[in-house]
């Protein structure tokens, strides 16, 4: 089945899906297998794999790795054009569409194109958008993009709306890896009470409560990164996928 439809599937029959960012440059080797072996046995729906300054041979390797030990997909988060790989299930071929930036709307897609077409590679068309949530995040530094005012949900909702419009399958709405606050609930509950695509929330969660109530608003597919690298938190991946999953409740 094609990764697409994999989370449509899961979003209609768990309420949500729960993805869990690898950053290749932050686990590697028997750590990795074994956080991944966690990941499956806690509900987790699949893996975003990227960052933003990676390089390639890394990316090879890490999917390589979670491939070893799961079936659960692995999808490309993609920080560059660099950040392509033929082991992957899927790319995220994301348009960061808060910003203004060409280069990050439309011009690193035309170069990443012929590659993934080359490789077969699906992939999931979305609409990138970065809140600002009062701390300056690597992503916005690196594409050059203003973020979204957290104060003008109005314009987060048009923002998504013209992703929509254009035909793009998923939204996501990002405060930014680590950020101190994660994206506000007020802001899901009128983007995904707009919206028709499913809307995936990331950055800056860090409680199962946390992510529970991002889905109660409306967010259809919940993505973590940092709060894993530490192991000592491994142990709560069942309780942010019980959370997620509010149809299994
Ligand atoms: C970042 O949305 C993801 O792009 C995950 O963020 O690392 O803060 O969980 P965190």
């Amino acid at each position: 089945m094609k990764v697409n439809q994999y989370l449509k599937d899961v979003i209609l029959k768990r309420g949500a899906g729960y993805l869990i960012l690898i950053d290749p440059d932050k686990i590697k080797g028997e750590n990795l297998r074994e956080f991944v072996k966690t990941c499956e046995s806690s509900g987790v729906d699949g893996f975003l794999v990227g960052g933003s300054l990676i390089i390639k041979g890394e990316l090879d390797e890490t999917i390589q790795e979670i491939k070893k030990v799961s079936k659960l997909p692995v999808i490309i988060f993609p920080g560059g054009v660099e950040q392509i790989s033929k082991f992957a299930d899927a790319i995220l071929f994301i348009s960061l569409i808060s910003g203004r930036n060409p280069e990050h709307l439309f011009g690193k897609h035309v170069i990443a194109a012929p590659i993934i077409h080359k490789l077969n590679l699906e992939t999931i068309s979305c609409g990138y958008m970065i809140l600002d949530t009062g701390k300056l995040t690597t992503v916005e530094y690196l594409s050059g993009s203003l973020p979204l005012p957290a104060n003008k949900p109005e314009i987060a909702v048009a923002t998504a709306l013209a992703a929509q419009y254009l035909g793009m399958s998923f939204v996501y709405l990002e405060a930014g890896s680590g950020a101190q606050n994660s994206v506000p609930e007020i802001i899901v509950k009128q983007v995904a009470g707009n919206l028709k695509i499913p809307l995936i929330v990331g950055g800056g969660i860090t409680t199962p409560d946390q992510a529970h109530k991002l889905v109660s608003s409306g967010a259809e597919i919940i993505v973590t990164g940092n709060y894993f690298e530490d192991a000592n938190n491994w142990n709560k991946i069942s309780l942010f996928a019980k959370a997620v999953h509010h149809k299994e409740y």
